[in-house]
């Protein structure tokens, strides 16, 4: 499930006033002796139906879209990276003023038809609250606008545990990065679209040790030199460190990625000094070259080294204060 899958539908103005009216249409009192006070009753009744409907839905808006300070580095970032902050900020507190409003009105109209004698003052009272709630639901039509397309973007950023020691398997393409993936997790991974890429991530979970942890394949996104990139693209992915995990880089030093030893150098090198996280070198496919080039070999097709590779992810989870 996406992260922010759970904000409501924004409604527009005129959807949110023929909910709250048609609510509280259906208000009747049951027979009163007193007929001014069945009108009475019903008048009061509907304000503070129309005020309840209304004001549960914006209250439910302000509650379900992300509070931009409790939020992760993370999700910050990529919200800041496809919604103007600060009109989000402002949009959400004027949705927060209009329920303030909303419920301020309607007492007062609650408290003044207490007082109604006549049927005419009553159903005054009544329509003056219906015009001014309309009014104020109908001003908030730019602040809605925004929320909904703010919804639609936010829902794009992929779901990621913020909790769990995370890896992210990066290199050039072709060099086995989804086939580690599959063998360290064995289950087949959640795929996620990437903000501002083509490309989705493969995300994985594992228990290695007694840790579960997380494992993100990163097609077409760490796998080639950032200046390639436009600025939303490099924006997005340096996105990815904040998720404070550590980048598993792997080499194919067999040729048969088709790149060279020194290209898989160049990129390697470019995303050292771009990302602020740790590295661990791998590298791929030892069961069909002999050269040991790195620390550490693999084969996902034979399992060799797999099990160092785990002991030493191990490592740096425990090392790592964060996960202790
Ligand atoms: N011999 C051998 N082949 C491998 C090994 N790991 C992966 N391959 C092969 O290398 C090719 C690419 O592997 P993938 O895991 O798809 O590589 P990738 O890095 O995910 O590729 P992209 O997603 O295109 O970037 C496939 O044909 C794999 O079967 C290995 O350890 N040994
Ligand atoms: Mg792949």
């Amino acid at each position: 499930m996406p992260a922010f899958s759970r904000i409501p539908t924004v409604l527009k103005p005129q959807e949110i006033i023929d909910k709250a009216l048609l609510k509280s249409s259906k208000v009747s009192e049951p027979y009163f002796p007193d007929f001014i006070k069945k009108i009475r009753s019903e008048v009061i009744d509907k304000i503070s139906t129309v005020e309840s409907v209304s004001t549960v839905y914006l209250r439910k808006l302000i509650n379900k879209f992300p509070s931009l300070n409790s939020l992760y580095p993370f999700y910050r970032g990529m919200i800041g990276l496809m919604v103007d902050l600060d009109q989000y900020r402002i949009s959400l507190s004027h949705v927060q003023w209009a329920s303030d409003k909303i419920v301020e009105l309607a007492n007062l109209k609650i408290k003044s038809s207490k007082k109604g004698r006549t049927v005419q003052e009553l159903n005054k009272n009544l329509k003056e609250f219906y015009g001014r709630f309309a009014s104020i639901i109908k001003d908030l039509d730019k602040d809605l606008t925004f929320l909904a397309e703010c919804r639609a973007k936010i829902k794009e950023i992929p779901d990621i545990k913020m909790d769990y020691p995370t890896f992210i398997i990066a290199g050039l393409p072709n060099v086995g990065k989804t086939s580690l993936l599959s063998k360290l997790t064995g289950s087949s991974p959640i795929i996620a679209p990437y903000p501002f890429t083509t490309q989705s991530l493969f995300i994985g979970y594992t228990n290695i040790g007694n840790r579960g942890v997380q494992i993100i394949d990163t097609p077409g996104i760490l796998d080639r030199p950032m200046k390639s990139r436009n600025e939303m693209e490099r924006k997005s992915i340096l996105c990815l460190q904040d998720l404070e995990g550590i980048l598993i880089f792997l080499f194919d030093h067999s040729g048969s990625s088709g790149y060279s030893s020194q290209e898989q150098e160049n990129v390697y090198n470019e995303i050292k000094s771009n990302f602020k996280i740790p590295v661990i070198r791998v590298q791929s496919k030892s069961d069909i070259i002999q050269e040991k080039k790195e620390d550490i070999q693999i084969s996902c097709l034979t399992g060799e080294g797999l099990e160092k590779l785990k002991e030493i992810m191990l490592e740096k989870i425990n090392s790592d204060s964060r996960w202790i």
